[in-house]
């Protein structure tokens, strides 16, 4: 059984932990008969959670751009030798809240760091490992914004705090990726009710699931 990886992007306040977790709860219940690990960038490990905080925390020193693209490297290799790799080595399957195109949108577009660089730090942590899907959710940055204000007990974080106009150069980034990578990315109107969302989600996932489990079961045979 081959593992496989799926990743769930947007800009902050997309629904894509919601989604991730709804994801989680359905593939377990509905007995797609294989085992999940659900992680995040960054944090996914006792590292990475110690990297976190770095990268996250409001501070009273500022983050040099290209340190802190090489502390999403630094979370990333960890994780990806910690917990990604050994998953997938087992055949499970991954959802993994940020990966990869993340770090395109909000270190290349976002930061306006150049893409030799943001590739060199890619290539670097992740070795060549790509997602075999990844959904991005894509929400409109003012509904995003008003969605973290919303949130219970929502403080700001140190990228929340860079602003609208930053959160719009990520999407920039995100809809960059999409068009770049057709197959893989697949864009999910996340502006709609949770709900609602979580439907074209299933409707997404659903064929691929299948077709994986479908070529699991020829390579066996
Ligand atoms: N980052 C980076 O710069 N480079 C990298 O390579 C990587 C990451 C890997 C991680 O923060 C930060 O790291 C992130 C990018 C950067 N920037 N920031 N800030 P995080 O993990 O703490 O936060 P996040 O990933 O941005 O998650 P988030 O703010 O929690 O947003 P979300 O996961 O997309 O949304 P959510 O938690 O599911 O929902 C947010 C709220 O909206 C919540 O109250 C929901 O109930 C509500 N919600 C969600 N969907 C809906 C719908 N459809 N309708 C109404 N309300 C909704």
């Amino acid at each position: 059984m081959q593992g496989r990886l799926i990743t769930f992007e947007g800009i902050d306040g997309a629904g894509k932990t919601t989604q991730l977790q709804w994801v989680r709860s359905w593939l377990a219940d509905a007995g797609w008969a294989r085992s999940l690990v659900a992680t995040r960038e960054p944090g996914g490990t006792g590292i990475g959670r110690h990297l976190r905080s770095v990268l996250l925390q409001v501070n009273d020193e500022v983050l040099d751009d290209r340190a802190e693209l090489l502390l999403y490297a630094a979370d990333r290799a960890q994780h990806i030798a910690q917990v990604i790799e050994p998953a997938l080595a087992e055949g499970q399957w991954v959802l993994c809240d940020r990966f990869t195109d993340s770090t395109f949108a909000y270190q290349g577009l976002g930061r306006g760091l150049e893409m030799g660089l943001v590739e060199q730090s890619v290539r670097m942590a992740t070795q060549g490992l790509q997602p075999d899907l990844t959904l991005w959710f894509d929400v409109d940055p003012e509904m995003a914004a008003k969605r973290r204000q919303d949130r219970a007990g929502g403080g700001t974080d140190r990228l929340e705090a860079a602003g609208l106009a930053f959160q719009k150069r990520t999407r920039q980034g995100f809809q960059e990726l999409a068009t770049q990578f057709p197959g893989r990315i697949v864009q999910v109107d996340g502006n709609q009710e949770l709900e609602a969302v979580f439907v074209i989600v299933k409707e997404i996932l659903e064929p691929r699931l299948k077709q994986w489990l479908s070529e699991d079961l020829m390579e066996v045979s």
